[in-house]
């Protein structure tokens, strides 16, 4: 192991002296310099993007990280992947790995390096090879569908990603299941300036031929859309029309039928049709403004797409149907509401479509019940969000963020308990930051921020964004991790900057202010019944599939449940399942705002630091023993350094590695000796230990030069 290579800085961020966040980016920074990506927190994996292609990757080096232990070789991502999988397959331990950081960051490059050296490393065979193919093959569907170009992320993942992969006794791959968390679905009716839509329809535009193009009754220029920012259709460095070509052969791989196929593209092929559903005003006889569509032939193309009635639809998007016990109202819906129906439309097909892409790819990759199995989750989920307006998503965000820092603490500290005791090494108390109440300053069932939001949802009477935020400010006005307009802060001040409509959240990387406006929109997440029962109407066999509620039969006027308590109840699930499995931890870096390769900006990654958690990740892990090495492997590299082990030692380890450290006069508080390792302390120990040896090591080349010469 290397532990101090002087220019390329330490590899083990624990080993850092002094250690403080200047410190700490700085090692980042030299080692990004000498393209090295990849430092150590002990066994965490950071990981800073190089924003270009390293010859570190190819088979010579899924050889090399698979045939060594981990600190045996630089650090690397190849070397976290075959810890995982080398302690799931003979220690049988489920593992996860848990990779965060912001956008662009290189969570989902990542993640797709994890799952090819698995893959390339796990199992042979037919069966087993198309298994492998058919995991790896459900990226360039979801990417297609979930991924998008953005300011800070050419292709940028929309939605999170939970994928368990699951192995037999032996370690082969059996199959999968896919879970997606929340896909922005506010892009498919509106993006900002520079960034596009999701890839598909591009990629649909750009690839498929003449004659599907007519038969979906589309045009090819991108630029006729209206869900399309017409400034943005083209993306340097990527080829939508090849892409769309991966698309269709990696469905197929997965199995979906050419049906299937066709059926999922005349879907979003609807969204965008809808999109050019022009609506304008009109009046009803009585003055009253209504609305209706400017050019019928949009609509019935659409009709003819679908199976619908075109009249049908025009009355589903520019009316709505009030439904009381005893009778039916119809009443007509101005411009401004029709088009806020049309794009509730829209976002609704095309979020349901993704949901229902990602059931049929866990259809193809499930495996059957009964057999035992162990299992590899890999979480690719969006870090932490502090943006200039920050909204609903940016609070749900940021709340996943919070217990997944929960998690990592929890576990990290549970881990260096456990092995401590393994090692039958006395525990050492740590201090940390427990961000708990923040936790549950959120989550809390009846007193949290997302079940007053819900009860706000769900109570009668006027309810608006106002009144949600005015509870708020009364029930949190004395916690500690809540500030606002006219709540105190912890110093008992007011914070007169804040907007009148905000809220302030400590969360454990930093304050965020989030504004309300459309909290409560955005989290009843409703659809018009006329037009969910519209879509239920359609002859076309998925689309109507992805309306059952539509169904007059079905209707029972049950709530669906809302947007936040539905996440809510998938990061509960999600934390339960990280917290039965071995976790392995890769933090991500962007080095710079550009997509630039070589670039390395100080503050953006300080910024970056702290979110993570790196130093209080270091932290922990130093807090009892910075440093352990199972006694062979430290006697091997230090045995050098005594008389009594070098050049010969026939003892045992321990009893070896006794003898060395008890030449060198060490502290005996430094140092802890446990059943199968040694545990240092503090990093300087280690440093001199390394010191000692370069020296020796030079004592000795020349000793050895010496009397080479002597011989000749
Ligand atoms: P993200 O997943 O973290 O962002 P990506 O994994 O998409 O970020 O990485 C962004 C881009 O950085 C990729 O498209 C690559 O061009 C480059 N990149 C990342 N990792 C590497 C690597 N190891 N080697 C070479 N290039 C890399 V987002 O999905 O936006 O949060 O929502
Ligand atoms: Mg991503």
């Amino acid at each position: 192991m290397t532990l101090l290579e002087g220019s390329v800085g330490v590899e083990d961020l624990v080993l850092l002296e002094p250690l403080e966040q200047e410190s700490l980016i700085r090692n980042l920074q030299l080692r990004y310099e000498k393209k090295e990506i990849y430092t150590y927190i002990g066994s965490v994996l950071v990981s800073v993007n190089p924003y270009q292609p390293l010859p570190i990757y190819d088979l010579e080096f899924v050889t090399k990280y698979r045939d060594y232990t981990f600190y045996e070789l630089k650090p690397h991502i190849y070397a976290l992947a075959s810890m995982a999988y080398q302690s799931l397959r003979d220690q049988d331990r489920d593992q996860c790995i848990v990779i965060t950081g912001e956008s662009g960051a290189g969570k989902t490059e990542a993640s797709k390096l994890v799952m090819s050296y698995v893959a390339a490393v796990c199992g042979k065979g037919e069966q087993v090879n198309s298994v492998k193919e058919q995991l790896l093959q459900s990226n360039p569907v979801l990417e297609a569908f979930g991924n998008a170009k953005t300011i800070r992320n050419n292709n940028s993942s929309r939605f999170g990603k939970y994928m368990d992969i699951e192995f037999d006794f032996k370690g082969s791959p059996l199959g999968g299941v896919i879970t997606n968390y929340l896909l922005e679905k506010s892009r498919v009716v509106k993006q900002l300036e520079g960034e596009r839509n999701f890839h598909i329809f591009y990629q649909l535009l750009a690839g498929a031929d003449a004659e599907l193009l007519k038969a979906l009754k589309l045009e090819r220029d991108p630029g006729g859309y209206a869900y399309l920012n017409p400034d943005t259709s083209r993306v340097d460095g990527m080829d939508d029309d090849a892409n769309f070509k991966v698309l269709q052969s990696a469905m197929t791989v997965i199995g979906f039928s050419e049906e299937e196929i066709r059926q999922v593209l005349e879907v979003a092929a609807l969204v965008l049709k809808l999109g050019n559903v022009e609506l304008v005003n009109e009046f009803q006889a009585n003055g009253v403004p209504a609305s209706g569509i400017r050019d019928g032939r949009g609509v019935q193309e659409i009709g003819v797409l679908v199976g619908l009635n075109s009249v049908e639809l025009e009355r589903a998007l520019c009316s709505r149907t009030m439904e009381t016990a005893r009778e039916k109202v119809v009443t007509a819906l101005n411009v401004t509401q029709a088009q806020y129906a049309r794009d509730a439309l829209a976002k609704n097909i095309y979020s349901r479509l993704f949901n229902w892409l990602v059931d049929r790819i866990n259809e193809s990759i499930k495996v059957g019940t009964g057999e035992k199995r162990k299992v590899m989750g890999v979480l690719d989920i969006y870090g932490f969000e502090i943006l200039e307006d920050n909204s609903f998503e940016q609070f749900v965000i940021n709340y996943c963020n919070e217990k997944l820092q929960q998690v990592f603490i929890e576990m990290t500290l549970k881990e260096e308990q456990e092995e401590y005791k393994r090692e039958g090494i006395p525990w050492v108390k740590v201090d940390y930051f427990d961000n708990g109440t923040i936790c549950n300053l959120i989550e809390h069932n009846r007193q949290g921020i997302l079940a007053m939001l819900d009860e706000e949802c769900l109570r009668p009477g006027v309810v608006s964004d106002s009144t949600f935020l005015a509870k708020l400010n009364q029930l949190f006005s004395k916690h500690t991790h809540y500030e606002s307009r006219v709540t105190q802060n912890a110093q008992r001040q007011y914070d007169h900057s804040m907007g009148l409509s905000c809220f302030r959240i400590c969360h454990y990387a930093g304050k965020v202010t989030y504004n309300v406006n459309s909290f409560i929109d955005k989290n009843n997440d409703l659809l018009f019944r006329d037009l969910s029962q519209a879509m239920w109407k359609a002859r076309h066999p998925l689309l109507r599939s992805l309306f059952p509620e539509g169904d007059p039969k079905q209707a029972s006027l049950k709530r669906p449940p809302t947007a936040g308590s539905q996440f809510k109840s998938s990061v509960t699930t999600l934390m339960k399942n990280l917290y039965s499995k071995n976790p392995n931890y890769i933090r991500c870096i962007k080095p710079n705002e550009h997509q630039q390769r070589g670039h390395f900006s100080f503050e953006l990654v300080s910024v970056q630091a702290r979110y993570l958690g790196l130093l209080e990740n270091v932290r922990v892990r130093r807090a009892g023993y910075a440093y352990r090495q199972a006694y062979g492997s430290f006697l091997e590299r230090y045995r050098l350094l005594s008389r009594s082990t070098w050049p010969r030692w026939s003892g045992g380890d321990q009893e070896g590695v006794e003898k060395v450290l008890g030449e060198l006069s060490m502290s005996s508080e430094e140092l802890a000796f446990g059943k199968t390792k040694i545990f240092v302390k503090s990093p300087r120990t280690l440093f001199y230990l390394e010191e000692q040896r370069r020296l020796r090591l030079q004592q000795l080349a020349t000793l050895i030069q010496k009397t080479y010469r002597g011989w000749r």
